[in-house]
């Protein structure tokens, strides 16, 4: 079965992790796509596994210019994108936010935030216009619950959660749907990019438990991007079996 034959994905970040689990999953349920991100030979290489037909696109979500360029410039068969997997993202450091680098808070804004809106305002008129869409937005649950050194990240995600609601609530009426999904623990390059290479320190953020992994995520976004037209799912959030909520953190003198 091909629920999504005839249907058009833009994936942001399906270079790795996630984006590309989804590509995959979107692509198995039939859709073609348009393949997103800055590593050029990894969405070259995900393109060749793909069964249906894909379009390569080299992109960095925080150029604002380069977004409404590429965007607006979609070879004809991938200019009228019904779904947008709203995924490029990432976490930078764990410092407290009164040591934290910055460039670290600015590069999660810019990525997280700024490219996340520069991407879902560029395709949203077309799906209005053709009444048809659905925007899929990866939150976190580090959105909702807060954690040492998780400052600006968390902070990031919690935009896209209130961006995702704030969504709904201008497209209602329409047939465009918005999903914002919230993931805990998934084991992909997240850890490594946040840690800065350190395989290592990376490795062990998921030792002794069982993460989620991207394909539980694409699982979800499928589903979402599956039901019937008047069903919009608003929220998913979904942790490891393993992953629980922390107790808050006391200082006793
Ligand atoms: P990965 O590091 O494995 O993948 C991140 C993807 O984002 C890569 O494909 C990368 O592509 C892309 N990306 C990063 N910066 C940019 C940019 N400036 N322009 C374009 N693409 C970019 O991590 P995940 O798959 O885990 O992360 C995907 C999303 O899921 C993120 O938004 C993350 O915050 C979120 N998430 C992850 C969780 C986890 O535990 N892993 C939990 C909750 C949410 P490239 O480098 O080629 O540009
Ligand atoms: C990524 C998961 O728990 O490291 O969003 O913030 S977490």
């Amino acid at each position: 079965m091909e629920p999504l034959k005839g249907w058009t994905a833009l994936i942001t970040g399906a270079s790795a992790g996630i984006g590309e689990a989804c590509a995959l999953a979107l692509s198995g349920a039939g859709a073609q796509l348009v393949l997103a991100g800055r590593r050029r030979d990894r969405l070259e290489a995900l393109a060749a596994k793909l069964r249906t037909p894909s379009h390569v696109l080299e992109l960095d979500v925080r150029s604002r210019s380069e977004v409404e360029a590429a965007l607006g410039a979609l070879p004809a068969p991938f200019a009228e994108v019904d779904i947008l997997v709203n995924n490029a993202g990432l976490g930078l450091g764990l410092e407290p936010a009164q040591s934290a680098s910055l460039d670290d808070w600015e590069a999660m804004i810019d990525t997280n935030c700024k490219g996340l809106v520069y991407v879902a305002r560029v395709l949203l008129p077309g799906m209005v216009q053709r009444n048809r869409g659905h925007v899929v937005n990866l939150g976190s649950v580090a959105g909702t619950f807060p954690y040492p050194g998780g400052n600006v990240y968390g902070a990031t995600k919690a935009f896209v959660h209130q961006f995702s609601h704030n969504l709904k609530a201008d497209l209602v009426g329409t047939r465009v749907r918005v999903t914002d999904v919230q993931p805990g623990m998934v084991e992909t390059d997240f850890s490594l990019v946040r840690f800065r290479g350190d395989a290592e320190r990376a490795r062990k953020v998921y030792e002794g438990m069982q993460p989620l992994s991207p394909a539980d995520i694409a699982d979800i976004v499928l589903f979402s991007v599956t039901r019937p037209a008047h069903v919009n799912i608003n929220v998913v959030e979904v942790m490891p079996a393993d992953q629980g909520f922390g107790p808050f953190n006391v200082k006793r003198h």
